[in-house]
């Protein structure tokens, strides 16, 4: 069967693009990368030219097989692939580990919106930005929820969707110098160390493009 081919967005940048990307590392499958530059006038043609999707990143295709969103991607990674552990087995924690995965797909907007993911910079003076600290405590009060009951070092024990979800967020306490609480250090170096993580960050230290962060 051919490869698939998942179409993301600069490695820096792109914080939906690298859940996708970890989601299809994690599941074994065969894909190869295809980036495509945010933010230039021919960003939206050369999306157009990889599918009919909407002119957004990650897209996974295999042939006719086109699927326009992360998490959409994952639930996929996580059917083709049910050994390699995405969700959590038991049909409780997976349920909770969705919950997790799905407030973040769909909430932390201040966070998202003032602490853009930008992974080899290093910015101060957005810690007080509106709804930053509100958004911040709720994922500390979420990652010690599921560290206390699961006992780590994932968030359900072994390294789930959620971590992957989470992912990002790390990347963003550690360019905004957010001191991240003793207690779940060992969590958030964890994400960043994962060896997955380490190859996306080696090869977006090496990224040609410049992003203004505003
Ligand atoms: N809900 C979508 C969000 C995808 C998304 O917004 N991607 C951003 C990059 S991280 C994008 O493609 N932006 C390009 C643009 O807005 O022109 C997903 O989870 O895949």
């Amino acid at each position: 069967m051919a490869p698939y081919r998942l179409l993301i967005g600069n490695r820096n940048h792109s914080s939906w693009s690298l859940r996708g990307w970890l989601a299809m590392r994690q599941s074994g499958l065969a894909f190869e990368a295809e980036v495509v530059p945010l933010f230039r006038d021919d960003t939206a043609g050369r999306m157009a030219a990889f599918s009919d999707a909407p002119p957004r990143v990650p897209v996974l295709r295999r042939g006719d097989l086109v699927i326009w969103d992360s998490l959409a991607i994952l639930e996929h990674a996580a059917e083709r692939a049910p050994a390699a552990g995405l969700w959590p087995e038991h049909p409780d924690r997976r349920a909770e580990a969705r919950s997790v995965v799905a407030e973040m797909h769909s909430g932390f907007t201040a966070l998202r919106t003032h602490m853009p993911m930008a992974i080899r910079e290093r910015i101060e003076g957005r810690r007080g930005r509106p709804g930053v600290a509100e958004d911040i405590a709720r994922v500390y009060a979420l990652w010690r929820r599921c560290l206390a009951l699961h006992g780590g070092p994932f968030l359900f024990g072994d390294r789930s969707a959620a971590d992957i979800f989470f992912a990002p967020v790390a990347t963003r306490l550690r360019t905004y110098g957010v001191t991240v609480p003793d207690d779940l250090v060992p969590y958030a170096d964890a994400l960043l160390a994962h060896p997955h993580m380490l190859q996306w960050e080696a090869e977006a230290v090496r990224e040609p493009w410049i992003v203004e962060i505003e």
